[in-house]
């Protein structure tokens, strides 16, 4: 679909490129011949952001920028408690939350698809709410276990003797990890006909409204031959994203849920965050699908997620240009589609998002953040979608395409890579200065940072921020300490 913004960002480029003639800068290296940009494929995750706010970032933000997809926080009908995973307690199927009503869902996805941006609803099936006061909850509705007696695999339930999160990760067999309950809440029986019908029919009525696809909440928890029923039921081209976290020694593996859509790649952070603390780099296999990781075409890699940010991400936004340095590593790469995570501050892990005096979550704007904070506020959004280096590396992702990723080249805490012919990356992990070359086809010439805010046109002509050179088939980065940069060929708007 083409998107409303393209006239206008022509428009700005004509405007930019006559400046830019006018005031003689320097010209884009003739020998690079413009590419067709990739189709945008990066997702962002916005924790817990209400659908009024989301559909704003879509037309500021999101569009305009290339992102793909949001995935959004459950828009299902929860307990009402304050911490924010009471998104993950579902009492029904209705479409009310403290992030909005179901008129204002649809009007989100109807104002990001008029974007080019896809929503992804975070689909909580394989459960509802445990907790059995029925004092508490939305107005004129009861929990799911009285509205729908008789769907729970009432003999699974209480014979794990598990009673903590953590206990989670001590599963040892199939049957304890996908039968029983999760943490105390109401497992529901997903093997049963009744059971996989209600859920499509719910999975039918957010499609109806024109989301895109699914992320497959706690899909471990459940069969990965269940979850194929019930979304072998949903229209072809759904997109479905199961979330299978990858554990040492765990019975069930992502790869059993490849068959039907995409799987969270949990390992794929554990690879690429380490080298940030120690300065060790080392590539990963290079030329095709990696080991310990689903195919690159089923996979969705993230740096952090709200569950991870909360346990065991080694960057979050706490660690400011770190960060960043992952995000840009992450978004350079060729392997998999990836989720920029999106935010806000915490001290307390189970903290909600700031709401208003009736209980729904305030409404936010990103048009201001353009880089992370030295400092947050709790309850802050970080606004991760709106920094200049994320945005400048979807350029750099769309100038690059599938350029294969080329092999590393690391020098004392720096490292870098090309994509060939098309980008080259580089990071400074440590805390002195490095220069560090790396080899490239890309033409001679000077190059601006993507990092930094890129250039004011299309083609790459004037510097927003930093720029650099290929020299002799070199790119050369003189970066200071805990920094990134990147350059790429010039993409056509
Ligand atoms: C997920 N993926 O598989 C979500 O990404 C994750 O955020 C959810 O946990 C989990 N599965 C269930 O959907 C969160 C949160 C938990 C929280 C649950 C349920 O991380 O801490 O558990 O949501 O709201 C809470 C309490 C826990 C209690 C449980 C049941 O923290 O102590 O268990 O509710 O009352 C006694
Ligand atoms: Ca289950």
């Amino acid at each position: 679909m083409p998107r409303p913004t393209l006239l206008v960002r022509s428009a700005l480029v004509a405007v930019a490129m006559v400046a830019t003639l006018a005031l003689g800068a320097c010209a884009a290296p003739a020998q690079n011949a413009e590419v067709d940009p990739a189709a945008p494929d990066v997702g962002i995750q916005l924790f817990q952001l209400p659908w009024t706010s989301i559909a704003n970032e879509c037309e500021t933000t999101l569009g305009p920028n290339g992102f793909a997809w949001v995935l959004t926080s459950p828009p299902q009908e929860h307990i009402t408690r304050d911490e924010w995973w009471a998104s993950y307690q579902p009492v029904s199927y209705q479409l009310q939350s403290r992030l909005g009503t179901r008129d204002e869902f649809a009007d989100m996805v109807a104002r990001c698809d008029a974007a080019g941006v896809d929503i992804i609803a975070d689909a909580v099936i394989n459960h509802m709410t445990g907790q059995d006061d029925p004092g508490i909850g939305f107005a004129g509705s009861e929990y799911a276990h009285y509205e729908y007696p008789g769907l729970y695999d009432v003999d699974d339930f209480h014979h794990c003797g598990l009673t903590t999160y953590d206990d989670i990760e001590d599963y040892t067999s199939r049957e304890q990890v996908q039968q029983c309950e999760l943490v105390n809440l109401a497992d529901l029986d997903t093997a049963s006909p009744r059971v996989r019908e209600q859920i499509g029919s719910y999975l039918d009525d957010l499609l109806s409204l024109g989301v895109a696809g699914f992320r497959i909440d706690a899909a471990k928890h459940m069969a990965a031959d269940d979850v194929a029923a019930i979304v072998g039921e949903l229209p072809e081209g759904t997109r479905i994203m199961s979330e299978v976290i990858r554990g040492g020694g765990e019975p069930i593996t992502p790869e059993e849920y490849t068959a039907f859509g995409e799987v969270f790649e949990f390992t794929y952070a554990r690879d690429l965050t380490p080298p940030l603390s120690n300065g060790v780099f080392s590539d990963p296999e290079l030329g095709g699908d990696r080991p310990q990781h689903v195919p690159s075409e089923n996979a969705l890699v993230f740096v952090d997620n709200h569950d991870t940010e909360r346990g065991e991400a080694n960057v979050t936004y706490r660690d400011g240009d770190m960060y960043v340095i992952a995000n840009a590593l992450m978004l350079a790469d060729d392997y998999g589609t990836p989720i920029v995570y999106s935010g806000y501050a915490f001290s307390d892990r189970d903290a909600g998002a700031s709401t208003e005096a009736d209980g729904s979550v305030s409404d936010a704007t990103c048009a201001e953040a353009s880089g992370p904070r030295e400092a947050y506020d709790d309850g802050e959004r970080t606004c991760v979608q709106s920094w200049d280096a994320v945005i400048g590396m979807l350029r750099f992702r769309a100038a690059v395409g599938d350029a294969p990723r080329m092999p590393g080249v690391d020098e004392g805490d720096a490292y870098g890579f090309e994509r060939e012919g098309r980008g080259v990356v580089a990071v400074n992990v440590g805390d002195e200065p490095v220069t560090i070359r790396i080899p490239t086809s890309m033409a001679d010439g000077d190059y601006c940072d993507a990092i930094t805010g890129g250039a004011t046109s299309g083609d790459a002509q004037s510097c927003v921020g930093a720029q650099y050179s290929v020299e002799s088939g070199e790119a050369v980065f003189a970066l200071e300490p805990v920094s990134a940069a990147a350059i790429h060929v010039p993409v056509r708007q």
